[in-house]
């Protein structure tokens, strides 16, 4: 498998927590490089566009007002089979089913506050890397 891209971003339950450094090691130490990294407040606008195949879901309106709660620190990630890679490290979406020493069973809260999101395809993290990020900004 060729190096890849994928999308990260650390969500506002780890930011008010200060978590940004130990969920990006998590990240660095399952091999992955962070290639874009900046800290935002993310507009409702914005994580309703993100998160918009949610759009019909119970959880969305949640969800959108957990996303805009506070900072998050969006990221690209850089490495072998960077994708599949990163689902692993962050564990299953409820961290009540998520595996041992992933990012979600380690500082989770909750199915919504989980501390992390990745893109689940090679497809998507190009579109969410693009949502978020300029290629000038990607330095690999
Ligand atoms: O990709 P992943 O984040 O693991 O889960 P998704 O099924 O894509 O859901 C996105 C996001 O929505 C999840 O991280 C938390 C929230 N959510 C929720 O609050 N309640 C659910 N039952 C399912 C998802
Ligand atoms: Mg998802």
């Amino acid at each position: 498998m060729a190096t890849e891209r994928t999308f990260s971003i650390i969500k506002p339950d780890a930011t008010r927590r200060n978590l940004t450094g130990a969920v990006t090691a998590m990240l660095e130490e399952a091999g992955l490089r962070v290639v874009a990294s900046r800290r935002i407040q993310m507009t409702r606008e914005q994580a309703e566009g993100f998160y918009a195949v949610h759009a019909e879901r119970p959880f969305f309106a949640d969800l959108v007002g957990f996303m805009v709660s506070g900072p998050v620190v969006i990221q690209v990630l850089e490495g072998e089979n960077a994708v599949a890679r990163n689902r692993e490290v962050m564990g299953a979406t409820n961290p009540a089913n998520a595996d041992e020493g992933t990012i979600r069973k380690v500082h989770a809260e909750s199915i919504e506050a989980n501390t992390v999101h990745g893109s689940d395809s090679a497809e998507n993290a190009a579109i969410e890397i693009a949502y978020f990020f300029k290629p000038e900004e990607i330095v690999g």
